[in-house]
């Protein structure tokens, strides 16, 4: 009789492609080691997220990557997008409600994001970022008209 099953190690295969899918997702920062500078060279900036603020520290860095480890102190969950813009970080395009950063703008450029995560954790991820300037907000409904927007500097 002929073997129509499919064979258990390409179900297997397939199984652990779906887990290390979902763990590169969860994990954007530490497990996309993109051979970045978790050896030396490159910038390390703890940002704050809390009601109704963003807080990074130090609020520039060197060209090249740059590691962000946020840490939410606020009691709601919060994210941090990094765009880069010459424009006031209070200045950013919105939907028509105003209510979050139109985040398909032609007025900025979409670095990256650590995704909205839990209050009391921390998380981190890498950007490569050039000279120029940044800014970092929340773009949970609401948070960035409330204040969760800040500029970023990085020089070269
Ligand atoms: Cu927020």
């Amino acid at each position: 009789m002929k073997q129509t099953r499919r064979p258990l190690w390409a179900l297997i295969a397939a199984m652990f492609g779906t887990m290390l899918l979902l763990a590169a997702c969860g994990d954007s920062g530490s497990g996309g080691s993109t051979s970045s500078a978790s050896g030396g060279g490159g910038s390390k900036v703890n940002v704050e997220l809390n009601e109704w603020k963003i807080i990074p520290n130090p609020d520039s860095a060197s060209a090249g990557s740059v590691e962000f480890t946020a840490k939410n102190t606020g009691s709601i969950e919060h994210e941090m997008v990094i765009v880069k813009t010459d424009l006031a970080p209070d200045a950013l395009p919105t939907n028509d409600s105003g209510t979050r950063v139109d985040e398909n703008s032609d007025k900025f450029e979409v670095i990256g994001e650590i995704s909205e995560f839990e209050a009391g954790k921390t998380e981190d991820a890498s950007f490569d970022l050039e000279p120029g300037n940044y800014v970092l907000f929340c773009n949970i409904e609401g948070h960035y008209k409330a204040g969760m927007t800040t500029g970023f500097t990085v020089t070269g």
